[in-house]
């Protein structure tokens, strides 16, 4: 299989985030990756396809605040990560901000994504890393899946906003990029334990990309305000979106028939391609998640996922064992027929 990933990737480095009221070391580190490539093996470097599929998604100021946030920050006088402090929630009207703090929290929903000195260009390779990924599937290596090994992780974040340790939304640049390139239909199969809240906000009215998410109900889990059942599409878009949630405690037995579910809709749906966002934070080991899924669960998982016969691209989201990150996401490569 073929695994794309940038050294470049690594420069991003948060050294601390904001969780239930303290600061802690960032979860989303920098061996994720180390312990992926041990375990998996050798990786290729993307090509560059510019910045013009990530505008294609991204809105033009985000992606200038992104690209200026760490230096404006520094020019405050800040010490370590660029955080936001406030938010202009409910609706305030637009104003046009210029100080690192305004422009901080018109971009961001939480205080867990903090901004390092080079997570723009770590974004930036990433989305290249699943563009790459996607390019190889349409090039036509059958359905055969290809693996973006992306991190930072993508798909909390939505066409003008950052999360949940996300910046650019990778698996949305890459479905777009499908379009573009000519595919009439794209399916998203979200199974990173949190809900994909910005990949459902930038497809949530459209009708050629349907969305599905199996996920920690967001009754008890993050993101929270959004990842619910009735939340299912709008407009064009309207039964495009499909949100399964699952309590806290959910072991194999009960995700298999969830994702039976999303595995239907996604058949239902006839597209040209899937894409696959893979989270290893189901595991039972996670530090900050709360499913039961094991290590050979992610064989049986990928395999029901094969079964559709649809060219896929897998996309690499979250999973913070990192003792057993790598053991988990090569049971999931190795569920897929060579
Ligand atoms: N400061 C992914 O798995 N944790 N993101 C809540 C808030 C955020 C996880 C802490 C979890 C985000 C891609
Ligand atoms: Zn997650």
């Amino acid at each position: 299989m073929e695994i794309f990933y940038s050294e470049r990737q690594r420069q991003h480095a948060p050294q601390l985030e904001l969780q239930n009221g303290e600061l802690v070391p960032y979860a989303e580190k920098v061996d994720r990756v180390d312990a992926i490539i041990s375990t998996i093996g050798g990786t290729l470097s993307p090509e560059d396809f510019g910045l013009d599929p990530i505008l294609a998604v991204h809105d033009k100021g985000y992606v200038e605040f992104l690209k200026t946030a760490y230096q404006d920050w520094t020019d405050e006088g800040r010490k370590g990560d660029a955080f936001p402090y406030v938010f202009p929630v409910g609706g305030r009207r637009p104003l046009d901000l210029q100080r690192i703090d305004a422009r901080l929290g018109q971009y961001a929903y939480d205080c867990g994504t903090p901004i390092s000195e080079h997570t723009w260009d770590a974004a930036y390779w990433n989305a290249q890393t699943a563009l790459t990924g996607l390019h190889t599937v349409m090039d036509g290596n059958g359905h055969h899946p290809t693996f973006s090994l992306c991190r930072p992780p993508g798909h909390h974040s939505g066409a003008d906003y950052m999360g949940g340790y996300c910046y650019l939304n990778n698996v949305a640049i890459a479905a777009t990029a499908a379009l573009k390139r000519g595919a009439a239909r794209v399916a998203i199969l979200d199974v990173d334990y949190h809900h994909g809240n910005g990949t459902q906000d930038i497809f949530y009215e459209r009708g050629d990309v349907l969305t599905v998410s199996i996920h920690a109900d967001p009754r008890t889990d993050y993101p929270f305000y959004w990842g619910h059942a009735d939340e299912t599409g709008k407009g064009a878009g309207a039964g495009c979106n499909l949100n399964v949630p699952l309590p806290q405690g959910t072991a194999w037995d009960t995700y298999e028939s969830a994702l039976q579910s999303g595995l239907d809709a996604v058949a239902r749906f006839k597209p040209d391609l899937l894409i696959v966002p893979y989270g290893a934070d189901t595991f039972a080991g996670d530090p900050i998640s709360h499913f039961r899924l094991q290590t050979d669960d992610y064989r049986h998982m990928a395999g029901l996922i094969d079964m559709l016969g649809i060219p896929t691209l897998i996309c690499m989201e979250g999973g913070y064992a990192i003792d057993a990150l790598g053991a988990n996401v090569a049971s999931f490569l190795a569920g897929f027929t060579a």
